[in-house]
């Protein structure tokens, strides 16, 4: 089995930060902020944040916020949710939270939140259990989780639970491990886990892993690196990680890099991703390989980020 090959990612997470303007670039236009979040994390879980411009960045991020407090995928585009998370998990990677009108974006965030409990993504309405936890997770980054009805949110989350112990986007919705991730996630920081049926949904999640080693996120379906992160993730927080076999899993992760260009895709020998690269050292991380940062499971940010966040070191 090959090794990480580190420094080919960094180089590869650098060249696509760079190349603004080629045309997957253009493409990838107006999801920027959520490449700048996978892209920057993954720098940092590998030990080379510092090779970044942190007042470029930082000024960027304020450039993308509209006058609602939310914040859009690039300058001049609409706000959702998604990129606030994204964000606001950006400059808590730099430490640079305190340039933030906190009461802007926390109100932006509360202000999303429906009668039932649920989270709509903007002001357009759509509501997923995907925007009750960026809400959670966002408002806890930023000590404001009193600014919503968390036992609503709690509840909301619960009726999305399935019989197979999983979850789903809405009440009824098939549970696929995203919206699990999600779920759990939720969960966890707002303390609630007990409503989870651990070894029913621990015994789904092992078995997402195929063969091969690596998971996927539903039943039937092919494996693909960045469930390493949506199930991997699920299965620390409900302390179920050892029913899974990680030295496949790590295989199957290392087997996806291109390692004479860098970058990671999402099954052997298909074209690398940022997307991907994060999660596979995300998920790298997770299973405790060698020369890595610790990534948190609940805040998908590095262990010692989220310390900072809440012990103030
Ligand atoms: C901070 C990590 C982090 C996330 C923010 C956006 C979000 C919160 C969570 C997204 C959760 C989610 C629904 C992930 C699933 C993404 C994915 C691979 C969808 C593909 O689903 P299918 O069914 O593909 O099209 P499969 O793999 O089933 O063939
Ligand atoms: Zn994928």
């Amino acid at each position: 089995m090959g090794e990480l090959a580190t420094e080919k990612h960094v180089q590869y997470i650098l060249s696509v930060e760079k190349r603004k303007d080629d045309f997957i670039s253009v493409a990838m236009e107006y999801l920027r902020m959520n490449g700048a979040y996978w892209g920057l994390t993954t720098l940092d879980l590998l030990g080379k944040l510092d090779a970044i411009d942190v007042d470029e960045v930082v000024s960027w991020i304020m450039k993308c916020q509209h006058e609602s407090g939310g914040f859009g995928g690039n300058i001049g585009h609409d706000p959702h949710i998604l990129y606030t998370l994204s964000a606001v998990q950006v400059l808590a990677l730099f430490d640079k939270l305190n340039v933030l009108d906190v009461e802007k974006v926390t109100n932006y965030i509360a202000g999303l939140q429906n009668e039932d409990g649920s989270f709509s993504g903007d002001e357009w309405g759509e509501v997923d259990t995907r925007f009750s936890y960026i809400a959670i997770c966002c408002l806890s980054i930023l000590h404001h989780l009193n600014k919503i009805n968390v036992e609503k949110a709690v509840s909301y989350i619960v009726s999305c639970k399935n019989l197979d112990g999983g979850f789903g986007c809405t009440p009824g919705g098939e549970s696929h491990a995203g919206q699990i991730f999600c779920c759990v996630g939720a969960l966890a920081i707002t303390g609630s886990l007990h409503h989870i049926d651990k070894d029913l949904l621990g015994w789904w999640l092992c078995e997402r892993q195929v063969k091969a080693g690596g998971l996927n996120g539903r039943p039937e379906k092919l494996p693909d690196v960045c469930y390493s992160w949506w199930v991997l993730s699920s299965l620390i927080m409900i302390d179920r990680v050892h029913w899974i076999s990680k030295e496949k899993l790590v295989k199957f992760i290392l087997d996806c890099q291109d390692t004479e260009n860098g970058g990671i895709s999402d099954r052997p020998d298909d074209a690398v991703d940022v997307y991907h690269t994060y999660f596979g050292v995300a998920g790298l991380s997770l299973l405790e390989y060698p020369g890595l940062k610790a990534i948190d499971p609940a805040y998908a940010l590095p262990v010692d980020v989220v310390n900072k966040i809440f012990f103030g070191r």
